[in-house]
């Protein structure tokens, strides 16, 4: 007998999509994307559309196993490890956190985890509730989005930003370093239909993208240096009397900062022009089309700020509808996130007041994520003695990869990984535990790309003995008597619907009407923006700021931030060099800058284990312009040496037309698929974000020559 379940997504991608999987005889035979989903609109995109090969691989790990060979690369994989039992692998996982504990104290233990699922429970809940009761150290995640969007906070108090449906009423559409063909494509639909309708579509973006290929407008930019074409658009729309005065009056703040600034020399277009790369006429050309085509909508997604400057960047992009008035448009606006949209009862979740039941009793230290080299290596009071790794491959993910490994092999740190995949972290894990897919398992998920709630159903029954997120780290705490020791707290039994209905416990009037027993009958449920809960993105758009309304300490868009100003940081917004950049003294030894993309039919590392997957991405390429190969001696196929500082890899030069001179681009994939058995992150350094404290990968200079090997 088939039947059809409906579940959603949970990839770390700003689509979410509704999902229909059709189950036979207890095995999952189709995937695809549901028709009734707003967004999704009955397509998966090429990663997803092959998740039977996912879910069904002979290579899913699906028993616990411990180390039985040396920690490394050397040993990668099944022969480095024997099959035990869940009941082994929790009573060794306990003992051992307990003994780290008592000795150096919970902080000792440090979690590290980020997007391998989105889903509200896995991602964030029963994983937080067990690290909390234990005192262990918190892992700030800032690997990927916090530049950006603390930055967009700074601005508009709130990630909220235009619903992906109004796009098709958009007549000039900004993609800015927003890879949307790769990395959001069920928002191309509705671009295209813009586009028939008359649209432009422009792409920022310093590669030559499939989005930027098909785009009627491709601007290069030189990397990180987005934050001086921003405020010189701003320049010519306030000379030329392009903004809208009546909404700058009644709901900015700092307008007048802003334009002082604009109008420094600094900021005049031939100035920008030789910080960006873009020619003086187009950057006034483009500032006129954005700020008189109406209605005009900024796709900026966080390509933009993986560089030093990338909250400067995103805080400046931010601005420009603040002063247009588009957020008054249908179809105007700008999205970066609408994550903040989604008024879920994570304190419910994740319990953050368990921290105070831990042997600390009080609130455990804070550990940055995109410094994981540096915390393994240095940090000291106390030492990380123990990691556990889910949601993650730090070992490919994490920057200045050749730290990060050094770090993993020490002696004396115990980590456990649970994945679904031996990945490059599983090369240094002395305990791997098997985890469930989003078809074994159920979920509540949201979004980052839209505003529709979800429950994800689960599809089939775990393989071999995989366990959820959920059931794992809640038997973990059963095992460690959390839940009936003298502080005992039932939370720690509680089942997946449960944790959901506390979720969804919420006053907000967006989550008024929204049950579990709803999101189980209806798919997918629109946040109730009007307060009937029915109406749909065609008949009541979601404007959030066209009256205002920003959620920030002054109630109005903050041109001119005194929170910035606090912190030392430029209140406005301006350009300052990133340290790795064409404009530095480091570029006088390394002169090339490299941005280590994401492939188009990966997901970060997800995906590139997988043959079908690997067919469609040709991997260890490094991209170069014409200019650059050829002062150099390479030609296209030779094998080159990238490196600088920090580390060396050999890959395949490609010389095409991708990117200008003084840039070179390359994919994250996994070490262990690279013949040397390394990462382009030996490249990237632990250099954080000015604003946000995030990961810099896209500030990188690295040197190349052709290989002698
Ligand atoms: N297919 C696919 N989809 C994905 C992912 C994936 O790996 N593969 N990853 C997911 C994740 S985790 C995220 S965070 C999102 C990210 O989605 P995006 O932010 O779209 O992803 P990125 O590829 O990091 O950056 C987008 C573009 O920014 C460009 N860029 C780099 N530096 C600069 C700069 O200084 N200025 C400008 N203007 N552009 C710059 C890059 O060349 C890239 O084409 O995508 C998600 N979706
Ligand atoms: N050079 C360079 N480095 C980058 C980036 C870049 O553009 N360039 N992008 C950065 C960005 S934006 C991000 S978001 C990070 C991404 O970093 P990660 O979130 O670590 O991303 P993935 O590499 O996809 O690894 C996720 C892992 O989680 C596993 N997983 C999936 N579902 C589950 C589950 O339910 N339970 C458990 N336990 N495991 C699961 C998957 O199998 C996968 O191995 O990488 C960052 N690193
Ligand atoms: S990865 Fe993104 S586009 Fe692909 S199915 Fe998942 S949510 Fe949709
Ligand atoms: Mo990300």
């Amino acid at each position: 007998m088939k039947s059809v379940v409906h579940a959603a997504c949970p990839h770390d991608c700003p689509d979410a999509c509704g999902v229909l999987i059709t189950i036979d005889d207890g095995r999952a035979v189709k995937i695809q994307g549901d028709p009734a989903h707003p967004v999704t609109r009955g397509f998966l995109c090429a990663k997803v559309t092959k998740y039977l090969e996912r879910v069904y691989s002979p290579e899913r790990l699906l028993y616990p196993m411990r180390r039985i060979a040396p920690k490394g690369r050397e040993n990668s994989g099944p022969v480095a490890f024997e099959r035990i039992t869940w009941d082994e692998a929790l009573d060794a996982i306990t003992t051992k956190l307990r003994a780290v504990s008592d000795e150096f104290g919970p902080e000792a233990i440090l979690p590290y985890s980020y997007g391998g699922t989105l889903g509200q429970l896995n991602n964030a809940s029963m994983d937080h509730r067990l690290f909390h009761r234990l005192g262990a150290s918190q892992l700030n995640r800032t690997i990927c989005a916090t530049a950006g969007g603390d930055a967009l906070l700074t601005v508009l108090g709130k990630k909220l930003g235009t619903e992906p449906e109004q796009f098709r009423k958009s007549k000039y559409i900004i993609a800015w370093g927003a890879n949307i063909h790769g990395n959001n494509v069920h928002l191309w639909p509705f671009i295209e239909e813009a586009r028939r309708n008359g649209a432009k579509l422009v792409v920022i973006d310093p590669y030559r993208t499939r989005t930027a290929k098909c785009a009627d407008w491709h601007i290069p930019i030189n990397p990180g240096t987005d934050v001086a074409l921003a405020l010189c658009m701003m320049r010519v729309i306030i000379q030329e009397s392009l903004h809208d005065a009546d909404y700058v009056a009644k709901y900015t703040l700092g307008f007048d900062e802003l334009r002082s600034r604009v109008m420094e020399d600094a900021y005049a277009p031939e100035r920008v022009a030789q910080i960006t790369g873009i020619p003086a006429n187009d950057i006034i050309k483009l500032a006129r089309e954005y700020a008189t085509a109406r209605p005009a909508v900024i796709r900026v997604n966080y390509g933009v700020q993986r560089s030093e400057n990338g909250g400067m960047n995103v805080r400046a992009i931010t601005m420009l509808p603040c002063i247009t008035g588009s957020w008054k448009e249908v179809g105007g606006g700008l999205q970066l996130s609408t994550s903040g949209a989604f008024p879920l009862n994570k304190e419910s979740l994740q319990r953050p007041d368990l921290m105070f039941k831990s042997p600390l009793r009080r609130v455990a230290r804070v550990i940055n994520m995109s410094e994981l080299g540096k915390a393994l290596l240095t940090e000291s009071s106390p030492p990380v003695k123990a990691v556990f790794v889910y949601n993650s491959n730090p070992a490919a993910v994490a920057p200045n990869h050749n730290d990060v490994v050094r770090g993993f092999l020490r002696p004396d740190l115990f980590t456990v990984v649970h994945e679904q995949f031996f990945t490059d972290t599983t090369d240094y894990a002395d305990i791997v535990l098997p985890a469930t897919t989003f078809f074994e398992h159920k979920e509540l998920q949201g979004a980052y790309g839209h505003y529709y709630l979800q429950v994800s159903n689960q599809a089939i029954a775990p393989l071999g003995e995989c366990k959820s997120n959920v059931g794992l780290f809640r038997e973990l705490a059963i095992r460690m008597g959390f839940d009936k020791c003298e502080d005992g707290d039932a939370c720690f039994r509680e089942s997946t619907d449960e944790m959901i209905d506390g979720a969804l416990d919420s006053e907000h009037e967006w989550l008024k009407g929204v049950t579990r027993q709803r999101l189980e009958r209806e798919p997918q449920i629109r946040l109730n923006f009007t307060g009937d809960g029915n109406a749909d993105a065609e008949s009541a758009p979601y404007l959030p700021f066209a009256h205002g309304n920003f959620p920030t300490a002054s109630g109005k868009a903050e041109l001119y931030s005194a929170q910035l100003q606090a912190k030392g940081l430029d209140p406005v917004a301006s350009f300052i060099a990133p340290h790795e950049s064409r404009h530095s003294k480091r570029a006088e030894t390394f002169p090339l800058e490299l941005l280590s993309r994401k492939a188009d039919n990966h997901l970060n590392t997800t995906f590139c284990n997988l043959p079908g997957h690997q067919k469609m991405e040709e991997p260890h390429l490094l991209e170069m312009s014409p200019a650059d190969a050829g002062s150099r001696g390479i030609r296209d196929g030779d094998a080159v040496l990238v490196f600088n500082s920090r580390g060396e890899i050999t890959l395949k030069a490609r010389v095409d037309g991708a990117v200008r001179a003084g840039v070179v681009a390359a994919k994250l994939d996994w070490a262990r698929l690279n013949p040397e058995g390394k990462n382009i992150n030996v490249l990237t350094s632990e250099t954080l974000t000015e604003i946000g404290a995030g990961a810099t990968f896209y500030s990188c200079l690295v040197e190349v020559r052709k290989s002698s090997g």
